[in-house]
């Protein structure tokens, strides 16, 4: 008993102690972690892994377990209770943990603690970036540098998004998507699934959204849609990986692939019923002086979509288009998602409706302005297209990218990014619109490594200091990993190095 009290001591003395080590200091050469803890010290020495851990977890720890297993087996360790080396997965009754907070301990064992399964799963996913991505030659051990780690996020939604309706990205990729999500503890996939030039989400009631909807993309872009049952799998997938699926649904202008399969949400003199494969906005609109046509329409896909994702949130879109019942509608089709006891989220253009304070914003445009809302209790999720639309290039001039933004968004914009200079955020999110992306390769282009930098923005304490060069450094060190999961990153050597 004693001596566990003085160990509890030794641990929270070595706690307190690094607080003021952070990894934005220069970082020991084996450790390489993105997004950065919150505090880390390196304690010295190393622990050498041979052939087997004794691996001992609470049950009530599935994703973390789950998460192990793979990453023990993506290294060729097997589990074995004669092994030399310990391997602790526990779960602590620890309030400063939070929700997704952890503590990783690696001495002459390895420990991992959260509060909750989220949290060891966090751990499990720092321990897997400390580890090599493949087993070890023959004859070699695998050997981790001796640290104690206390994490915990600064923001509960760090997103990615991606556009499913100008270009389908299948469930393959989604898949992988989620697995790469997971390893930089982003949590938040939004779904873009529909849009004017794609309906990707079949709903039963409306069949045609998807059979002529879903038949649509943009020019040069994938058509195609996701079955209920595939979604709901996709949404087991990404709980396992601590990830929610948030869908949307944009309304009411975006909206001309629905419109094209059924020509009655449209106003009466509307001759325009086609499908459509160009990038121009705001041409169309539900017929809002049709409420008896468009309500109905809005409650019964919102309803379907609610019972295949559990998000606590849906998004309802509301950009892009001036109309005298645009407010009207807002009000009432985040109504509607409050029926359905979830929260809405709308673009920002939806601040100027009468919605619940629980509703979210999403900026997109720095200089929108933000502060009645505000005022009014509504937070935001922070994507300002100058730092955070990745479908602008990897650099100035880059084929095949948007401009009208800025021309280009690089890396160390991304990364610079401060939550500080914007309203008060529920977090922050990456967003890739795909006009102009018609691949998974080009998605993967896009996407990594900036969607690595929105990472340790939504993650680390916007307070501490920034290190873009240290933050190189980590992701060079991490490039084997970016290998090993197969992305195709923008490979500039502004970013990799020479
Ligand atoms: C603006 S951001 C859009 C998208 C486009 C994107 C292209 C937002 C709410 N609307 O519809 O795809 O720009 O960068």
């Amino acid at each position: 008993m004693k001596f566990g009290s003085l160990l509890a001591l030794v641990w929270i003395m070595a706690l307190a102690g690094c607080a003021r080590q952070s990894i934005h200091a220069p970082v020991a050469p084996g450790v390489a972690i993105i997004p950065a803890p919150q505090w880390l010290m390196v304690t010295g020495g190393e622990l050498r892994l041979a052939g087997a851990v004794d691996v001992s977890a609470d049950a009530d720890a599935p994703r973390a377990r789950r998460a192990l297993d793979e990453v023990l087996g993506r290294v060729g360790l097997a589990t074995s209770a004669q092994a030399a080396t310990r391997l602790q997965l526990r779960r602590v009754d620890d309030p400063t943990l939070g929700d997704e907070g952890y503590r990783l301990r690696i001495d002459d064992g390895i420990t991992l603690e959260a509060r909750t399964d989220a949290g060891l799963f966090y751990a499990v996913e720092t321990l897997r970036q400390l580890l090599p991505p493949a087993p070890p030659a023959k004859g070699h051990a695998i050997t981790l540098p001796q640290l104690a780690i206390t994490d915990v996020p600064a923001y509960r939604w760090r997103g990615s998004s991606l556009d499913v309706a100008r270009s389908f990205l299948p469930v393959s990729y989604l898949k992988a998507h989620i697995d790469r999500m997971a390893f930089f503890k982003l949590n938040r996939l939004h779904l873009h699934l529909t849009d004017d030039q794609g309906w990707r989400i079949e709903i039963k009631r409306y069949p045609r959204l998807t059979e002529i909807g879903g038949a649509s993309a943009v020019k040069g872009g994938r058509p195609g849609f996701y079955t209920q049952a595939e979604l709901r799998e996709l949404v087991a997938y990404a709980a396992a990986r601590n990830v929610t699926i948030v869908p949307e649904i944009d309304l009411p202008s975006h909206i001309q692939a629905a419109i094209s399969a059924y020509h009655q949400l449209a106003c009466d003199d509307v001759t325009n019923l086609g499908p459509y494969a160009g990038i121009d906005v705001g041409f169309n609109i539900l017929c809002l002086q049709k409420p008896d046509v468009v309500y109905p329409f809005v409650r019964n896909v919102l309803t379907e979509v609610a019972a295949i994702f559990p998000s606590e949130y849906l998004h309802i879109g509301g950009d892009e288009i001036k109309n005298p019942l645009y407010a009207d509608f807002v009000a009432r089709a985040a109504g509607i998602v409050n029926d359905l006891g979830r929260k809405a989220i709308v673009w920002e253009e939806g601040s100027v409706a009468a919605t619940r304070p629980d509703t979210l914003l999403q900026l997109w445009n720095d200089k929108y302005p933000t502060a009645a809302a505000t005022a009014e209790g509504h937070r935001w999720i922070l994507s300002p297209c100058s730092h955070f639309y990745l479908d602008h290039g990897n650099y100035p001039g880059q084929p095949d990218t948007q401009t009208w933004c800025r021309n280009g968004v690089p890396l160390e914009r991304v990364y610079r990014f401060d939550p500080r200079a914007y309203p008060p955020a529920a977090g922050v999110e990456g967003d890739l619109w795909s006009e102009f992306v018609p691949t998974d390769a080009a998605t993967d282009n896009r996407l990594w490594p900036r969607l690595a930098a929105v990472a340790e923005v939504a993650w680390r304490d916007p307070a501490s200091p920034l290190d873009y060069p240290g933050f190189l450094r980590r992701l060079r060190a991490l490039r084997p990993q970016f290998d090993a999961m197969h992305i195709r990153y923008y490979a500039g050597p502004e970013v990799w190095g020479k």
